[in-house]
């Protein structure tokens, strides 16, 4: 099939504006960081801006029964290709994590039809993928792929800020979480799925890549260590006296990193969220809470380093009269992508004449959840310095409008 070349100055030009767009006031809480997540204003503010952008092209555009944007070219479970990402945003947010995939499937959207090519098509915008609603992360997706239980979004899974479960949450914002089975039915008659999104390392800008072709996603575990120990005087109690669980904390960080360095393989380890309690000058603290963000491309190995630090945690805890508990949020096993995808992506970005390279995700994404149903892809547009999950975060609209080109030719050699 000949390679469609596109406007791609047209096209960055309308990606920069819909980025831009997407980053103002009304679409963030915060005027440094993108703070956009599940059932908030924002949120549905970027909701509404796809929606009508999609039904100007004459898509029908709806969400399912817990907030993932779905719209559609073709009747429900027709034959169809699927592109998108998600729109919210982590806490920390940049302007191009996620929203930029979404954009990217926007465009594809519109130059489907300008182009009058006739591709059926369905864009998703997956809820909740960053968790920072209720610290979960991939929830929209695993939603839809029945990675999670009811018992959990009725109990377990709860409003980082209120303390409201997810049922309830997204009931009070006129959802219907009861219906959530209903969910996976977004992604009837998908024959494919390739999802654009930056790749949030620097090795694409290192090696002077432009659009990296992913084909393979680490997996992860995520989890949290409470530590107990005794809140007493911080100048009254003597040294050998103490229960004081921060030294737990401090051992496990270090035996973490240990851990990931010794094990290889790309695995690797983060303590992302520390919380002490009562977390004063003078006392020593009661209890501690640390997150445990292990990942990496080989199940046996991040799994692995989780088991050790875990039972570490446990032995570093009792040689000092305290004792820890280790509460799994989630994991989600690496994912391979769809060889016959990742072929046309191949062939497509390498007719686009830019430079391009086949490379793992370390980042987690909603692609992993649409995988155990649909062929799947992604596609990584650079990420200036490898900068993500910062305000720092930056990418370019040219590199952006390359990959849009690549992906709409892969998508025409597979439909
Ligand atoms: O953390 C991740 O892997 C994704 O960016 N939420
Ligand atoms: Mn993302
Ligand atoms: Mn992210």
């Amino acid at each position: 099939m000949e390679h469609l070349r596109i406007d791609r100055e047209k096209t960055a030009a309308r990606i920069a504006q819909d980025i831009e767009t997407l980053s103002g006031p009304a679409h963030t809480r915060d005027a440094v960081a993108i703070r956009r997540y599940a059932y908030t204003p924002e949120y549905a503010a970027t909701i509404a801006y796809f929606t009508r952008e999609l039904e100007a092209i004459g898509f029908t555009v709806e969400q399912d029964p817990v907030g993932t944007l779905v719209a559609r070219n073709v009747p429900k479970g027709a034959p169809a290709f699927g592109i998108g990402s998600h729109s919210d945003s982590n806490r920390n947010g940049g302007k191009w994590d996620g929203t930029l995939g979404v954009v990217m499937a926007l465009e594809i959207c519109r130059l489907n039809q300008e182009l009058g090519l006739g591709l059926p098509l369905v864009l998703i915008s997956f809820l909740e993928e960053e968790g920072s609603g209720f610290g979960q992360m991939l929830l929209g997706s695993r939603i839809v792929a029945g990675r999670t239980t009811e018992q959990a979004m009725k109990e377990t899974i709860r409003e980082l800020d209120s303390g409201r479960s997810f049922w309830e949450t997204a009931q009070a914002a006129g959802y219907q979480p009861e219906r959530w089975r209903e969910s996976k039915e977004i992604l009837d008659g998908l024959i494919g799925w390739i999802e654009p999104h930056i790749e949030q390392a620097r090795v694409l800008q290192d090696t002077e890549n432009r659009i990296g072709i992913v084909n393979a996603i680490a997996g992860y575990v995520h989890a949290d260590i409470h530590v107990h120990g005794r809140d007493d005087h911080a100048g009254a109690t003597p040294m050998n006296f103490r229960l004081d669980p921060t030294t737990v904390l401090a051992e496990c960080i270090l035996e973490l990193e240990r851990l990931a360095i010794e094990e290889g393989h790309a695995t690797v380890g983060t303590v992302g969220e520390i919380e002490v309690h009562p977390s004063l000058i003078n006392a020593i603290a009661r209890s501690v809470r640390f997150s445990l963000d292990i990942r990496g491309p080989r199940d046996a190995s991040y799994i692995g380093v989780f088991e050790r630090i875990s039972a570490f945690a446990h032995a570093a805890a009792a040689k000092r009269g305290m004792t820890v508990e280790v509460v799994e949020r989630q994991r989600n096993p690496a994912t391979p992508m769809d060889a016959r995808i990742v072929a046309a992506l191949e062939a497509a970005a390498a007719a686009t004449g830019a430079p391009v390279l086949t490379m793992h995700s370390g980042a987690a994404h909603d692609t992993m959840c649409v995988a155990d149903t649909v062929p799947t892809a992604m596609v990584f547009v650079p990420c200036k310095d490898g900068l993500s999950h910062t305000p720092l975060e930056d990418a370019k609209p040219e590199d952006a409008a390359l990959s849009v080109e690549a992906i709409l030719n892969a998508i025409r050699a597979l439909v």
